[in-house]
């Protein structure tokens, strides 16, 4: 029986770069869920019959707020839900299965890389008909729904069995459960030379993979050891945990340098990788070389035709502003098109629609293809493997050849964490009033040749976006970028991109924090970071 719900609205229900994310105990108010699901399907029009699809990175809450939306999706109208079998289905699958079942939509229920737990953090995200994240519009339209709303619609189903594959139909609505894994792996298995990469395991290549106990354990498990025949515990922490085991499940240095030191001790296998909470990021390190994820994105577009489902070549690459420039001149070689967007998923969905873009890539270890519309994780980790098994080289012979022919972007990201969210506006802000003044005066040494406030006119839509960081352009190419982060819950985290340019092959064995210094001076110089923000050194590098 659909039920009608008064509520009052909630004021901070604005979804950020990646959907609605808070604390769990937020999230736990009594009808904080539902007015923000709510306020989703009271964005949209035309859904009535058709199918939602849900799921989630097994975090704390998720089989709660999973049983939440499927109710919800019935009362308002729905004809079927398609869940993951125990709730479980990464951001990458479900944005396939969304376009495989032509579904009206779905929800991802992450907060991707943060910690979970009952004090930790949980998250919702809307993904439309291509399988991609909401675009600003419909989320604006969510926010402004989220701020008034008075009602929402919910039913009984009796209790939801999300552990049994197969079809339920309770009053009309049919709820189906399926196998989390096995769309996906066919979609991989099309795409990927899986004979190639079978006979490099066959001949004793090595790889670690870390699942840092998230969603991808289930995926690597299938793929890796069971398709492809790599030894039984390539995949580590592969049992999706409510907690993550109580650690971040972020692949970076900081938070896989288990894996790290591996891959720089005296046995180190020839590859590791590690995925985030919800499968759509990629950790990438050969033997004793980690892969920034600004170059992982240039050298799968610069090789990424030695993959079957790449053969006919790449129509263009689309990375996020911030992204280091290193994909441009693989884009300038091959001819095709290069895209620069707002940091955050959503800006990719539109130049892929439209065929304008194939590659597209974040510096945050995000990188994917037009195969879905999110990025993807393990995609990334098997397309490496697949270029691996074509050129039978080293990862590190592999990035010294690149860098050889296109020079080597050196990039680093310098994260203060946890500032207060007033003192990182009053940061940005000045660095905002001063713009017009930075180009000609020299900033330790270096000479701005501009500086702007990056804003983004999408070609497809003509949509355009503002504020979306401020750049710091340096004479010969280098430059500063910072920006708030807009995927934390608590306080504010200031982001510092800094890239340099390096032609000579004789200068790319420079540390990185080494080569990036005298930017790195000239970004405290000119935006006054640790007195603004009280902080003497970055919370996280990467
Ligand atoms: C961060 C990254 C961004 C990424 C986003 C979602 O956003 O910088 O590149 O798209 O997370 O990734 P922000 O606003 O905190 O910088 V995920 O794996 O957390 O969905
Ligand atoms: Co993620």
């Amino acid at each position: 029986m659909k039920q009608t719900v008064e509520t009052k609205p909630f004021s901070d229900q604005k979804p950020g770069t990646s959907g609605l994310r808070k604390k769990v105990p937020v999230f736990q108010q009594e009808h904080y869920a539902e007015n923000f699901i709510q306020s989703v399907f009271d964005s949209l029009e035309g859904f009535e019959g058709q199918t939602l699809v849900v799921g989630g990175d097994g975090r704390f809450l998720n089989r709660e707020v999973i049983g939440k939306v499927i109710a919800m999706a019935a009362a308002n109208g729905f004809g079927r839900a398609v869940v993951g079998q125990g709730g479980i289905l990464s951001t990458p699958a479900t944005s396939n299965v969304i376009r495989k079942r032509k579904a009206f939509g779905g929800f991802i229920l992450s907060a991707s890389h943060n910690p979970g737990g009952p004090n930790e953090d949980f998250g919702i995200k809307y993904n439309i008909g291509n399988g991609g994240p909401a675009p600003e519009k419909i989320t604006d339209a969510i926010f402004a729904r989220s701020k008034v709303i008075g009602k929402y619609y919910t039913t009984d189903l009796g209790v939801l069995d999300l552990d049994t594959l197969g079809e339920r139909e309770v009053d009309g609505f049919v709820i189906e459960v399926i196998d989390p894994v096995k769309d996906y792996a066919e979609l991989m298995e099309s795409l990927f030379d899986f004979g190639a990469i079978q006979g490099m395991f066959r001949s004793g290549f090595r790889m670690s993979f870390d699942a840092m106990h998230a969603v991808t354990g289930p995926y690597a498990k299938e793929i890796l050891e069971r398709r492809l025949g790599a030894p039984e515990g390539t995949a580590r922490n592969f049992v999706p945990l409510e907690d993550f085991g109580g650690h971040h499940p972020d692949p970076n240095l900081v938070y896989a340098k288990d894996l790290y030191d591996e891959l720089m001790g005296p046995d180190a296998p020839d590859f590791g990788a590690a995925s985030d909470g919800d499968g759509d990021r990629n950790l990438i390190i050969g033997r004793g070389i980690f892969v920034t994820p600004s170059d992982s994105l240039a050298l799968l577009a610069a090789n990424a035709h030695l993959a079957p489902g790449y053969r006919q070549g790449l129509k263009g690459i689309a990375r996020s502003m911030p992204t280091s420039g290193a994909a441009d001149r693989v884009a300038e070689k091959l001819g095709v098109g290069i895209y620069e967007t707002p940091t955050g998923w959503k800006f990719f969905g539109n130049l892929l629609d439209a065929g304008l873009a194939t590659i597209c890539g974040e510096e945050s270890a995000g990188t994917g293809s037009d195969h879905v519309r999110e990025k993807d994780g393990l995609w990334a980790v098997l397309l490496w493997l697949n270029v691996l098994a074509a050129r039978g080289q080293s990862v590190k012979d592999i990035v010294s050849e690149h860098w050889r022919t296109y020079g080597r972007n050196y990039y680093s990201r310098h994260d203060y964490e946890g500032v207060e969210t007033e003192a990182a506006n009053r940061l940005v802000d000045g660095l905002r009033a001063k713009l017009d003044t930075l180009p000609g005066p020299k900033i330790n040494g270096l000479t701005v040749s501009a500086a702007d406030d990056f804003a983004y006119h999408d070609p497809v839509d003509g949509s355009t976006s503002k504020n979306q960081g401020i750049r710091i352009l340096f004479e010969g190419g280098s430059r500063v970028v910072f920006r708030l982060s807009g995927t934390g819950t608590s306080g504010a985290t200031l982001r510092v991109y800094i890239e340099r340019y390096e032609p000579d092959p004789a200068k790319h064995d420079i540390e990185t924090q080494a080569a990036l210094a005298d930017l790195i001076q000239a970004a405290e110089e000119v935006a006054n970071i640790k007195e603004l923000t009280g902080r003497n050194i970055p919370t996280v590098i990467t």
